[in-house]
């Protein structure tokens, strides 16, 4: 069997049901959350679905895709230059195989062709709309992975976790990546600026995340809008970790435009070429008297220019925002709608496939065109594996191809047009490796109808 060209060789969800803290009180004081589920009384706040974890593994998967595609395309992701539509096409592959309805839109800037990527998830009230952001460009002397494939990655990832959990959350969720950030926010004022003041009034709040993952990192939380302000600040609060206001200067990245049209803005920040005090480093560790990033803005802001635990932080804490903004519960689909199995299947290390059995019965008709396919495979080198739906009367869909992607583990929903097959009968999950030295095994699938 074929070996990867330079491969090295080899190499869970509860819904928490938690009631909320001050955090969600505070931002319901602020008319930011409507909860019909709040008691009328002064009793404790409703529980309500709690985000789930981001696993930073799989948001330092996206920061290696980005460097990858900066590596193949002259060394940056910047306005104007290939490797940004590569990013974001890399991106809305994402999120398309997830569900979510995407749209590029597209500007000018600097003579160049600039684009931003909008992606809804399907649901929610389209007139109380909660968003959350990251650039995606470089600048163009480098990768610019914390700035900002680090927000771009946690967007990615909290979208794609939105999916998996099945969030319904009771306002509409949209994310967005925006382009030419660095030559003056211009691809989120260009958004903001061709929205109506119709569809300007239906966004609740925008979160904002442009550098979250510096490597000497601070913990500053932006103060524009106190009731998103305490959401991020409790959250930081609960886990024992302090947090400073955002101080490098309103205007200093894509929040802006949407403050500047009135809409409630929010976001963390770890920190760009400013140095680090005394105080900071007290109470934060790393490193005093030196930048939050030294690599602001240069060629060292690679994958090697990331603290794992602030990304990590802020990956969770961006989540939470969503999940407590979005006001919504993660309702699992009626029962009998979910087929699984758990039992696990061994993968042959480069060999042929294997496929896991799944029998539906009790339905009638067809199966839906959004066929909902959960799959968790454990897996090192998950780029080695190609992953098929095959239906009941032997057709096949393909899931995933092979890639160059070195993260672990496939744990992901993909939506698929089964709608020419019949529901009943036996499914199968067929998973091949398609290279040697990583090995793994199907942990558990599941067909949500
Ligand atoms: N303008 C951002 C970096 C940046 C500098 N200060 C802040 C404050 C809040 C968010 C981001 C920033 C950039 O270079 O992309
Ligand atoms: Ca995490
Ligand atoms: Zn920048
Ligand atoms: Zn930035």
């Amino acid at each position: 069997m074929p070996t990867r060209a330079g491969r090295r060789p080899s190499r869970r969800t509860s819904l928490r049901r938690a009631a909320l803290g001050a955090g969600l009180a505070g931002a319901l004081a602020a008319g930011l959350l409507t909860s019909a589920a709040a008691p009328a009384t002064a009793g404790p706040a409703a529980p309500t679905a709690a985000a789930p974890d981001i696993p930073v593994a799989n948001v330092k998967a996206h920061l290696s895709q980005f460097q990858s595609i900066a590596a193949a395309n002259g060394g940056n992701r910047a306005h104007g230059r290939p490797g940004y539509r590569a990013s974001l096409d890399y991106v809305k592959g994402k999120l398309d195989a997830a569900g979510f309805t995407t749209s590029i839109q597209q500007f000018t800037s600097s003579g160049a062709t600039g684009y931003n990527l909008i992606a809804d998830w399907p649901g929610g009230d389209t007139n109380q709309v909660i968003m959350a952001g990251a650039h995606l460009d470089s600048v163009g002397s480098g990768a610019g992975i914390n700035d900002n494939g680090s927000g771009s990655a946690a967007v990615l990832e909290t979208a794609l976790a939105v999916a998996r959990e099945g969030y319904r959350p009771g306002k509409h969720l949209r994310f967005a990546w925006w382009g030419a950030e660095e030559l003056g926010l211009v691809g989120s004022r260009y958004y903001v600026n061709n929205l109506s003041a119709t569809d300007r009034s239906k966004i609740d709040a925008y979160l904002n995340f442009d550098m979250i993952g510096s490597p000497n990192p601070g913990y500053f939380v932006y103060d524009d809008d106190p009731a998103i302000e305490k959401v991020f600040k409790d959250w930081f609060a609960a886990k024992g970790v302090p947090t400073e206001i955002e101080t490098e200067g309103d205007g200093r990245s894509d929040h802006a435009s949407f403050k500047n049209v009135g809409i409630p803005v929010g976001g963390l920040f770890t920190g760009a070429g400013r140095t680090k005090t005394t105080a900071q480093a007290q109470k934060w560790g790393g490193t005093a008297g030196r930048a939050f990033d030294p690599c602001y803005h240069s060629s060292c802001d690679t994958t090697s220019n990331i603290n794992d635990t602030a990304l990590d932080r802020n990956s969770d804490a961006l989540a939470h925002g969503v999940w407590t903004l979005g006001s919504g519960t993660t309702t699992p689909p009626p029962s009998g709608d979910t087929f699984e199995n758990a039992t696990d299947v061994s993968i042959p290390d480069g060999g042929s496939a294997v496929e896991s059995p799944l029998s539906v019965t009790g339905r009638s008709g067809n199966a839906p065109s959004a066929l909902r396919v959960g799959v968790d495979i454990k897996h090192t080198y998950r780029g080695d594996l190609v992953v098929d739906l095959v239906a009941p009367d032997g057709s096949a869909y393909r899931l995933k191809n092979s890639d160059n992607d070195s993260g672990d583990d496939v744990i992901t929903t993909y939506t698929v047009d089964a709608s020419t097959e019949a529901a009943n009968g036996t499914w199968k999950l067929r998973v091949r490796d398609a290279y040697r030295y990583d090995s793994g095994y199907i942990d558990s699938w599941r067909l949500t109808f």
